[in-house]
């Protein structure tokens, strides 16, 4: 991938650490880039997981299916779970852009945990929540230790802030029309006077709302990737969708040691939990 991914600069990427909420933007930017096109009760993602609206990079690669990406029309849009540093030197090169979303490490551990559970199913398999919690506090998590790989993104965004735009799910679920707003004008199709007029951008963000994404059949009942040892039913991606749902399963004590390796690690960098 590093050698043969091609970046256009019209490509936009969302990169994010898994279970950060990947599933909702890839929504809410395909939903920005194709509202004209759609009717929004007519619209794709009516019928379509937001996974199977946006490729996810990385894995297209390793199934030898990145032909695909290649016919994509522009402007594409991608999902990649890489850290920054591992990124294709073209993505960094070219002036394509980025959304990252950040969510607390706590909310990740527990979306984590529960996603694993359904994915790999057979009691062999389970690893009891403070076992995965061990793993996650000494870095043992898939694509790496989360500060190190945050701190990638966010170091960048602030040095070139007109190619990543940095956002934390927090915000995002607390002020979903203004992130919206702010997200379609980063990638450079900002919405007219007449669409805020007609209330377009909130109708997007209603459309792209955890609690009618969740309900479409394609969600409730369908999948979009097919593994012979891994169950990827779309239904996985659609849990509770709000913030510290950790408070449900780590103690004060559990919390507060993840929290110390966070901000030990932000120190001095200007990003908050
Ligand atoms: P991925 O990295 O495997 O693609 P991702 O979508 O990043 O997963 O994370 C799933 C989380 O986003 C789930 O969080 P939870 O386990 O804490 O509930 C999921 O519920 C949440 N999520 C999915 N869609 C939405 C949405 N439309 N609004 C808010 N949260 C959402």
């Amino acid at each position: 991938m590093q050698q043969l991914f091609k970046s256009r600069p019209t490509d936009i990427f969302l990169a994010s650490i898994p279970k950060s909420d990947t599933t909702w933007l890839k929504a809410m930017i395909f939903a920005t880039l194709t509202c004209i096109n759609n009717s929004l009760d007519q619209h794709p993602l009516n019928t379509h997981n937001p996974h199977q609206c946006v490729p996810y990079m990385e894995v297209e690669f390793a199934k030898g299916r990145n032909q695909i990406l290649e016919v994509i029309p522009s402007p594409r849009v991608m999902n990649t779970h890489l850290p920054y540093s591992l990124s294709p030197n073209s993505i960094k090169e070219s002036s394509c852009r980025i959304v990252y979303v950040w969510r607390d490490p706590k909310d990740v551990l527990v979306s984590m945990w529960f996603f694993a559970q359904k994915i790999l199913g057979g009691a062999d398999k389970m690893v009891t929540f403070d076992q995965f919690y061990e793993f996650f506090y000494q870095g043992l998590n898939s694509y790496g230790p989360t500060s190190n790989y945050v701190l990638g993104y966010w170091e960048e965004s602030k040095r070139r802030p007109e190619k990543i735009l940095f956002l934390k799910y927090k915000h995002i679920l607390q002020e979903p029309v203004k992130y919206a707003k702010q997200l379609a004008h980063f990638m450079g199709c900002p919405y007219s006077e007449t669409e805020e007029n007609q209330n377009v951008v909130e109708q997007i963000v209603e459309l792209c709302s955890f609690k009618i994404l969740k309900d479409f059949d394609v969600n409730k009942y369908g999948k979009h990737m097919t593994r012979i040892d891994i169950n990827f039913r779309n239904a996985y991606f659609f849990r509770k969708g709000e913030i510290r749902d950790w408070k449900n399963h780590m103690t004060q004590e559990m919390a507060e040691w993840l929290d110390n390796i966070t901000k030990e690690k932000f120190k001095g960098s200007g990003l908050e939990i």
